[in-house]
């Protein structure tokens, strides 16, 4: 029976551009998707953009120009970089485009045919950042508990989705499909979740409020909700209700890969649809972690967003797609930096596989003519070394199948650095003059081990893995790893040095201005030392401050000022002031409405970066992190600290 593979990736926002975790998620389903391919299956892989929403709407707003042309743009960006990366998509959707649109109008209008979708008058807290209504238990601290944005109370008509009606079906799915969602601490999530019961979901937004979106096909006033519309991707794109024979060859292997961020999307949302639509679940739901940068989590505001598309030009896109998947653990968050993937370009890439591969293929050329040397009768070093690079295409297969890729590629490179021990320790390089027949074993033993290894890293470098087993006289991979095994190059073939594989590169550190100062070399503080003169200040000095509490109403950046955010403050007063802080390292604009402060209020004015500002914020610093002053609890405004 032919084995298949159905990939997804998210469909990106086309409300910015792709960063690094994009491009993350792109890599590794491209990466899976090849494991598989070279495991013997039949492959299908779709990624795309989702174009609709109030986000977009609101981006293209911003920009002044109308969404269609905003996301026309947009879209294209995600697209360029799947080539940049390497990355072999079959497909890419986009929400906008009638063959999804359709679908999405066809599926709405069944579901409310058969009743699971109803009208009701809906009061709730709308965070127009989430894209969706709260309830008021859900808000924490008055703020939508997914963004931590502003919620506003909103009463309007809807239509909504019979979700609750499933949740009994989707807990029995969970229960016997223990592996459906990976990592199991994910999947336990899921079902802690499902102990609450589960509200219907408002599937509608009303035109007045949200013009861009895909018309609910029994009634134009209203457009679908931005995750009913995009999860409906993953059908549309295989040909659900157009090509039954297509829909049925792919979708009941599906693997949805996306970030933890959107699982309970993915999981109750997506599982009821399904459910209701009466289409079967996806096979697995493979869930990520975050890379942070500095471990805070990337994000425009903070200005640390990474651009995928410089890092490969810098390093290369095989090198940052190998450090993409070897530093991270599939379902765990992990630290990005630079200097992280040139050190792991060095040790595991130049030093151990490069270095390997042109010490061999000098001796080779040195002693044996350029030609790859006849195997030989095998010691019990030859033995154990031949032993472990037929076993580890099963092992690579095993982890791989399990989504445990951390393993797979430490195995593959365990070989590796068990050929660096065997080189060193059988020494060709001296034998080679006393016993050539014996060298030529042994380097035949190497350039077989380098042969399964290139075939096993294929999937993460496609392209340098074409370029070694070119160097060893290959025409390219395996088709099936089944084939792969020791022994399969053939004595006399020319095997040819091309330029190094992976060069070592230099981590150049940014320029001064521009890096936070490392803690060791931070100049040392003199400690403030009690001056009963000048130095300190009087009783009476510290009574003339007025100190009082305050809250933010609204936050925006300073054009040409990076570190600071221009706030409009609540102080108790007639009206609000005007206040500029050096917090934009440290807060998103975004998250500051609503946030207690303590402002010093009676400090004279003065023109920062053109604004007056009218006071100061009280921020404790530390780590290079500027953070509130704030009361202990929550107190009217304008109330006094002494
Ligand atoms: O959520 N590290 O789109 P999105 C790792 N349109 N992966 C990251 C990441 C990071 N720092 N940041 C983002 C959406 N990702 C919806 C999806 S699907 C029907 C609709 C990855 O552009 C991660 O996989 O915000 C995350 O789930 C995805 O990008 C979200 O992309």
């Amino acid at each position: 029976m032919t084995k298949r593979s159905y990939f997804t990736t998210p469909i990106y926002y086309a409300n910015g551009r792709p960063h690094i975790g994009h491009a993350y998620c792109s890599v590794l389903t491209d990466t899976f998707r090849r494991y598989h391919a070279l495991f013997g299956y039949e492959t299908h892989f779709l990624t795309g953009t989702d174009e609709h929403g109030q986000k977009v709407q609101k981006s293209a707003e911003n920009a002044g120009v109308s969404p269609a042309e905003y996301v026309d743009k947009m879209s294209q960006a995600f697209r360029d970089l799947l080539p940049d990366l390497h990355v072999e998509n079959d497909d890419f959707i986009r929400t906008t485009e009638p063959r999804h649109t359709e679908i999405v109008r066809e599926a709405l209008q069944s579901l409310y045919d058969k009743g699971d979708i109803y009208q009701n008058q809906y009061e709730g807290w709308y965070s127009e950042r989430a894209e969706r209504f709260w309830t008021e238990k859900d808000l924490v601290d008055q703020k939508c508990p997914e963004t931590g944005g502003p919620v506003e109370r909103v009463s309007e008509k809807n239509y909504f989705f019979r979700m609750s009606k499933y949740q009994p079906q989707l807990i029995e799915h969970l229960e016997k499909n223990r592996d459906w969602i990976v990592p199991a601490s994910r999947w336990q999530e899921v079902r802690s979740f499902l102990e609450n019961p589960l509200l219907d979901l408002s599937i509608s937004r009303p035109k007045s409020r949200l013009s861009w979106g895909i018309p609910l096909p029994f009634d134009e006033d209203f457009v679908t909700y931005v995750w009913f519309d995009a999860l409906l991707n993953y059908c549309s794109g295989i040909g659900l209700y157009r090509d039954d024979q297509r829909f049925q060859t792919w979708w009941p292997h599906a693997n949805h890969f996306l970030g933890k961020d959107i699982l309970t999307t993915h999981s109750v949302y997506w599982g009821t649809m399904l459910l209701a639509l009466d289409l079967p679940l996806p096979k697995r739901l493979v869930t990520t972690g975050m890379w942070l940068i500095d471990n805070t989590k990337m994000s425009k505001s903070l200005g640390n967003v990474v651009d995928p598309l410089s890092l490969g030009d810098k390093y290369g896109a095989e090198v940052l797609r190998y450090f993409l998947m070897r530093d991270i653990v599939i379902g765990l968050d992990a630290s990005f930096s630079e200097e992280a993937v040139v050190r792991r370009n060095n040790s595991d890439l130049a030093n151990d596989l490069g270095n390997l591969l042109r010490r061999t293929i000098t001796l080779v050329e040195r002693g044996f003519d350029s030609k790859i040397p006849a195997p030989g009768p095998s010691g019990d070093e030859d033995a154990e070394l031949e032993q472990l690079i037929n076993a580890v295409p099963r092992v690579v297969e095993e982890h791989i199948m399990s989504h445990r890729l951390h393993d797979a590629i430490e195995q593959t490179m365990q070989v590796v650095r068990a050929m660096n021990r065997y080189i060193d320790h059988t020494a060709p390089f001296k034998v080679v003059k006393e016993d050539p027949a014996r060298a030529g074993e042994t380097l035949r033993h190497i350039l077989e081990g380098l042969h399964v290894v290139a075939n096993l890293l294929h999937p993460i470098m496609p392209e340098k893995m074409n370029e070694l087993l070119s160097n060893l006289g290959c025409a390219g991979p395996v088709k099936t790893a089944q084939e792969l095994h020791y022994g399969m190059l053939e004595a006399g073939t020319p095997i040819k040095a091309g330029p190094p594989l992976f060069p070592r590169l230099e981590f150049e550190a940014p320029p001064e201005s521009e890096a936070p100062p490392k803690k060791a070399e931070k100049k040392a503080k003199p400690t403030p030392k009690p001056d009963p003169g000048d130095g300190m200040a009087s009783f009476d000095d510290f009574l003339k401050l007025q100190l009082v509490t305050a809250t933010i109403v609204t936050a925006e950046p300073i054009e040409g000022a990076e570190k600071l955010l221009k706030l409009t403050v609540d102080a108790g007063e007639e009206s609000t002031r005007t206040v500029v802080a050096g917090i934009a390292k440290s807060y998103a604009p975004d998250d500051l409405p609503g946030t207690s402060i303590v402002l010093l209020a009676n400090l004279q004015p003065r023109k920062i970066f053109g604004v007056l500002s009218q006071g100061m914020v009280l921020l404790a610093e530390s780590d290079n992190r500027m953070v509130f002053v704030q009361p202990a609890e929550a107190l009217p405004t304008g109330a006094k600290i002494r």
